[in-house]
């Protein structure tokens, strides 16, 4: 057997909280709300989904009779990035599917989507799911950014589905996943398969969150490992006095993570994407905002402080997007000659040569080793992947330069960089994502013994102690839109962005001057998962904010 960590043996017993509605299991009453619409262009949404569109809001309630099921078998497939929590939403499942008849069954397909197309899957079994309730990570059964969007990959679905007996299939995954959900839900409803899909929020991003969605669960996990970091870094920072810290932060393309950290460690500096573009500020004002506070902070003898960076930084920058699409473009119609060019320089060199205009100057202020990342690294889609552009090595080296040529600046200036990203996805659960997870999982099982379908399992009011949590399930098709993807028009999740007028965003502006010239640092520390509930039973301050506000 493996060896696990002390910890995670203690851990192994935790029970996760519920909401009241699951108390004696998930053969729960439903209760029907009135029909729903969709959160833009009803109409093309309800000519996309004829068969699952309209349906009504579901919440469950405890029954007060005694209910007795039928056997169920769920099919569950994690897409996309890992986030903590998801081994506890297949934990909740199985429990679920369980208490509604003990001869259910829960298969996990391989891979992600992947093992759904191959046919990839294991039954899980009591003691698959034992050894993995309260863990981090995918391991269990692995996850795959594979989209499921083609007609061949429905038609495998429901060739494998039916070769193993599965009624419902659960996707746990993003905005895209839980679209493509939609759409395989749609393909069997249509032609009358006896298929059903639900889907879970899953993505540290934080940005599958709406009116029906508080938040994806492995957000408040990832935050608070990262905000750990940032807090002892801060605390070093505070006590060697010599270093500028410069922490770029993972999320692909929304700020919640930045701006959630920054709430929790009360930083110097935050760059916050969305405002970047509501801004439409360039490259060099950003650099200038960052030299101004670290000259006024030198001039008060601080010559050290600690900046956070959003991942998705430059395709915010309206030059750099620009920039940025063009390079896609460049890269595409030349690949061929691109690709015979072996010399790093060379291949800078031959870009530069294509740029002109405003492109081309944009390119030439970016210090030569970002140039050449913005012009290698291609997703298969042929974009850019943000997360390995060395942002925060660009900003320290572009911050440099300026503050050399400020004549007001008579400090020092000495950096670290630091990627903080993969070091939160897998961390164990906290308490909040522990019972989030675990009661999205008993929801889907709901959801599967209700026989909905193209339905996302929601779990509300979690700023409150659990008892007072509620449980049940809101069409996707309610949370869509039409928008331009790839020069198509698509039916998409409407992805959240940090808002600008929102209760988050409004704090930390009420407050980043005094964090930038004070120091105010705050040290979280590390999640606590045993001890009194006022370190262990935490929400993420987003939540907190945005709850309160509403
Ligand atoms: P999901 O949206 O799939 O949850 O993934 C989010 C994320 O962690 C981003 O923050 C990051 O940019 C990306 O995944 C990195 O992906 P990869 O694991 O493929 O490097």
């Amino acid at each position: 057997m493996t060896r696990i960590s002390a910890l995670q043996s203690a851990r192994a017993s935790y029970k996760p909280k519920t909401p009241p509605a699951f108390t004696a299991g998930a053969l729960v009453d439903v209760i029907e709300g009135i029909p729903t619409t969709a959160a833009g262009d009803a109409e093309k949404i309800e000519k996309l989904f004829p068969a699952t569109y309209g349906n009504p809001e579901i919440i469950f309630q405890k029954s007060a009779q005694a209910k007795s099921g039928t056997p169920l078998n769920v099919g569950v497939i994690l897409s996309g990035g890992q986030a903590p929590g998801g081994h506890n939403v297949i934990a909740g499942i199985y429990d679920g599917v369980k208490s509604i008849h003990q001869g259910s069954k829960v298969f996990g397909f391989l891979k992600g989507p992947d093992g759904l197309i191959k046919n990839q899957l294991i039954e899980l079994t009591g003691d698959i799911i034992d050894a993995h309730r309260n863990t981090g990570g995918f391991d269990m059964i692995g996850s795959g950014r594979t989209k499921l969007e083609q007609e061949e990959h429905f038609i495998a679905a429901q060739k494998h589905c039916e070769a193993n007996g599965i009624s419902t299939l659960v996707i746990i995954g993003g905005d895209d996943s839980n679209t493509n959900a939609c759409l395989l839900a749609e393909y069997f409803k249509s032609r009358k398969i006896a298929i059903n899909v639900i889907g879970c929020p899953k993505t540290i991003d934080g940005d599958l969150k709406n009116s029906c969605i508080e938040t994806s669960f492995g957000f408040d996990t990832a935050c608070r490992v990262y905000s750990e970091l940032i807090g002892n870094i801060e605390r070093d920072a505070n006590s060697a006095k010599k270093y500028w810290h410069f922490i770029k932060l993972m999320g692909r393309s929304a700020s919640h993570i930045c701006l959630e950290c920054a709430l929790q460690t009360q930083p110097n500096i935050t760059i916050i994407s969305e405002e970047v573009a509501a801004k439409k500020m360039t490259l060099s004002q950003i650099v200038e905002y960052m030299a101004g506070i670290i000259a006024a902070r030198a001039a008060n003898g601080m010559n050290f402080g600690v900046a956070l960076i959003p991942e998705g930084l430059i395709e915010f920058i309206p030059e750099v997007k620009n920039l940025i699409s063009s390079l896609n473009d460049l890269l595409a119609r030349e690949a061929d000659a691109f690709q015979k060019i072996t010399d790093s320089n060379e291949k800078v060199d031959f870009v530069k040569g294509k740029l002109d205009g405003e492109n081309g100057k944009v390119f030439n202020s970016l210090p030569g080793g970002i140039q050449l990342q913005l012009c290698l690294d291609r997703d298969p889609h042929g974009n850019v992947q943000v997360s390995l552009i060395e942002t925060e090595k660009m900003l320290a080296e572009m911050v440099g330069k300026r503050l050399k040529s400020m004549d007001n600046f008579k400090g020092k200036f000495s950096t670290q960089t630091h990627f903080f990203g993969y070091e939160g996805r897998c961390a164990a659960p906290s308490n909040y994502d522990a019972d989030y997870c675990y009661s999205l999982g008993f929801t889907a099982a709901a959801l599967a013994n209700a026989g909905r379908t193209g339905y996302m399992a929601v779990v509300r009011n979690t700023i409150k102690p659990a008892s007072e949590w509620t449980a049940g399930g809101v069409p996707i098709t309610m949370m869509m839109n039409v928008e331009r993807r790839h020069g198509e028009d698509k039916p998409v999740i409407r992805k959240a962005l940090t808002e600008l007028d929102g209760a988050p965003f409004k704090f930390f502006s009420q407050n980043r001057e005094k964090w930038a010239i004070e120091t105010e640092y705050v040290y979280p520390g590390p999640i606590q998962y045993f001890g009194p509930s006022e370190v262990c039973d935490l929400v993420s301050k987003t939540l907190e904010l945005e709850q309160k506000s509403n």
